[in-house]
């Protein structure tokens, strides 16, 4: 069984999108104070980061009760009970304010990626706030206040270190002064009138930077350094250069859907926190909730290969190029974890965390308390698979093999060789692969699970090319065994009903469909029981049909809308990265209205905590899969080789959305997009060769053209 369910409580929680007079803006998530029974997921919805470090949105006044305060990318720390978790740091947002402060908003400035806040306070009427974990200096935090009443600012520079158990550790230094800000850092003060706008006020300046490192001591050394250097720039230059880094990723990623301001808010929601999620350099393990929580550990699933990073890819390649690199890094573990299972190659761990061994809890506990084996360790072998896939995604959106021909080779050969010698041949020389877990985690040690190996034979191939590319006569022969192995792997298809069985056996097992236990998303484990559940063909999240959002041109010709009407319906959606793939494939279908309504069930569930799983932290995949439905279903894009010397084009858009709008990069060039019912625009800096809706192939000159 996979870890504990995503589905499973019903939602208690929205964010609030207008504020108290009635305004709203496409670009602000407006929060106002709610119960404290809501503080921990409105601390993932306003958590702040800048690829590094996150700080969760707690309020000031939180203090200690806040659920965490700060982590670090990789730095992770082992528990007495052997598990490994991303640790906690010390955090700098406190502010010295009564507890239960009367009630106030927050509103998160996703343009700017400033968080402010306005809440009645004292006998000055209001006390406001503002912070930012600044994109532009990663590592440096700022807090600007009204001064409280009484509030005595240290001055000083205080240090902090918070040192893990594997080596590593975070360490502080934070400094509060007074200064006469001037107008317009800090958000208006309801009700007062423009002149008392326009004065400049005593206000607590507090700057805190973070140096971490996850396994030598962290260097308090240098996080001085960095708030030395912040304080030389002042809060005033802090800002403005913290809003120009926010203002020039949106240049090249911003998403909006003219006729729909509530849908536009939604999906920049997802942008800013993969945004925020991902360093642009170095290395960048994305964990399953990003740096917004706790949830899985703060692990790394093949969520940030295949869910997140195709959208990096093709908006922002540096932090694409960094995700990779997490996994380049960890090669040596991988080689060794296959030769450890006794095969070649390499072979990636389910989850991973900072030295890229497998971290994946060996058992759980499941709603009736009783301690069930988690094997997705053991058998969720498709990662290997899916990080070579990572690796083409980026060269295919850049258009090189530059990347593929140098650091990232290995990751696609070897996990070639790992399937070379993890497949089985029978007596007919058919190739199969026993007893994994695909992406439906509700059936376990199933056989020829049609998503692993069909992406495991995609995987042989595009090793083989790889190794054709730069190889001698050895290469040559290893690359023809790759094909052959590739050609052989039976893939469940049938040519009778044009569906690809999930795994064998699947179609005998009883046809549960996924409405008669709820409304999806179902935690349909707890409402069938794990046993009913495993011989029902009630399936978690998309499985065969991942394979055809992933690798559509290795997919049988015209088998996408059979396969759809199959196995939609039987699908519970008890994962979060359910509902956007689907979306996005009905969109593919024209299936419109459906497609709609499973991206708005994707929107929903951070947004409105639909599955009750928000607390613990964004749920990363589902943001990237609710781009990748606008992009590859809704517009129709999918560059699947880096020589593909066109771009293809072919959007499915829903009439009352007016346009689909979007900024992409592809084969370095800056492109906005302009779909609707019936036109596209598409705007270059570059001349671009773009095909559309399979018919017309045009190269579009700068700044760009019309097609109706
Ligand atoms: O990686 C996913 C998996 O596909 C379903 N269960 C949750 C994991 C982490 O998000």
């Amino acid at each position: 069984m996979g870890e504990p369910t995503d589905a499973g409580s019903m939602p208690d929680s929205t964010a609030a999108t207008t504020r108290a007079d009635g305004s709203s803006s496409p670009w602000v998530i407006v929060v106002s104070d709610g119960p404290r029974s809501r503080r921990r997921v409105e601390e993932s919805w306003l958590c702040l980061a800048d690829g590094h470090f996150g700080t969760r949105g707690s309020l000031e006044e939180d203090g200690p009760d806040a659920a965490p305060a700060v982590v670090a990318a990789s730095v992770y720390e082992r528990h007495a009970d052997g598990t490994i978790s991303l640790l906690q740091g010390p955090g700098w947002t406190t502010l010295p304010l009564p507890a239960g402060s009367p009630s106030g908003s927050r509103e998160l400035d996703m343009s700017t990626g400033i968080l402010s806040r306005t809440l009645p306070y004292g006998s000055a009427g209001w006390l406001r706030t503002i912070r930012l974990s600044s994109l532009a200096r990663p590592g440096t935090m700022i807090l600007l206040a009204d001064l409280p009443p009484g509030y005595e600012p240290t001055g000083e520079v205080e240090v902090h270190a918070c040192a893990s158990t594997l080596g590593g550790g975070i360490a502080l230094a934070i400094s509060d002064y007074v200064e006469a800000l001037p107008p317009g850092l800090l958000p208006p003060m309801p009700g007062a009138p423009a002149s008392s706008q326009q004065c400049s006020r005593q206000s607590v300046v507090r700057i805190a930077c973070y140096d971490a490192a996850s396994s030598r001591r962290p260097s308090v050394t240098r996080a001085r350094r960095r708030l030395a250097a912040a304080r030389a720039l002042g809060p005033y230059a802090l800002v403005a250069e913290h809003t120009t880094a926010w203002a020039s990723r949106w240049e090249d990623a911003n998403v909006e859907i003219t006729g729909d301001e509530e849908l536009s808010r939604a999906v920049r929601f997802s942008l800013f926190h993969l945004m925020a999620s991902v360093a642009s350099r170095g290395e960048a393990p994305v964990g399953a909730r990003g740096l917004s929580g706790l949830a899985y550990a703060g692990h790394v699933f093949w969520d940030a290969d295949v869910f997140v990073l195709p959208f990096l890819a093709a908006t922002h390649p540096p932090s694409a190029r960094a995700m990779l690199e997490y996994r380049i890094r960890r090669l040596p573990q991988a080689r060794d974890a296959a030769i450890g299972s006794g095969r070649r190659g390499a072979r990636f761990p389910w989850e991973s965390a900072h030295d890229g061994t497998d971290v994946t809890p060996r058992s759980g506990i499941d709603e009736h308390g009783t301690v069930v084996p988690i094997l997705t360790g053991d058998l969720e072998e498709h990662i290997v698979a899916d990080v070579a896939w990572a690796a083409w995604q980026l060269a295919s959106w850049s258009g090189s093999w530059r990347f593929l021909d140098g650091p990232g080779g290995p990751l696609v050969v070897d996990t070639a060789r790992y399937w070379a010698s993890r497949a089985r041949l029978d007596a007919d020389g058919r190739a199969h692969i026993d007893h994994v877990i695909g992406p439906d985690e509700y059936h376990e040690g199933v056989d020829d699970d049609a998503f692993t190996n069909l992406m495991a034979a995609w995987n042989l191939r595009r090793g083989a090319e790889l190794l054709e590319r730069t190889g001698g006569s050895a290469e040559h022969a290893e690359a023809a065994r790759f094909k052959e192995l590739a050609g052989a792997m039976v893939d469940g298809y049938s040519q009778d009903s044009g569906i690809y069985e999930q795994f064998t056996g699947y179609a005998k097992l009883e046809a549960i469909m996924a409405t008669d236990l709820g409304t999806p998303p179902v935690a349909a484990d707890l409402v069938l029981g794990r046993e009913r559940l495993e011989q029902s063909q009630i399936i978690k999240q998309a499985d065969v049909l991942m394979a055809h959002h992933m690798i559509p041109a290795s997919m049988r010709a015209g088998s996408l809308a059979a396969n759809l009407d199959y196995y939609l319906p039987r699908t519970a959606h008890g994962s979060s990265l359910s509902p956007s793939v689907h979306s996005s494939l009905l969109a593919r279908c024209g299936r419109l209205d459906e497609a709609v309504s499973l991206l708005q069930l994707a929107c929903d569930i951070d947004l409105t905590d639909l599955t009750g799983s928000t607390a613990g932290g964004l749920h990363m995949a589902n943001m990237g899969g609710i781009w990748q439905a606008l992009v590859i279903g809704f517009a129709g894009i999918q560059p699947e080789r880096p020589d593909e010397n066109t771009l293809r084009i072919d959007p499915h858009i829903p009439e009352q959305w007016g346009e689909l709008r979007m900024r992409i990069r592809w084969h370095n060039r800056r492109l906005s997009l302009r779909c609707s019912a019936d036109s596209l625009y598409v705007g270059c800096d570059r001349a671009v060769p773009v095909q559309v809706a399979g018919r017309h192939r045009i190269v579009v000159q700068p700044p760009g053209r019309w097609f109706r």
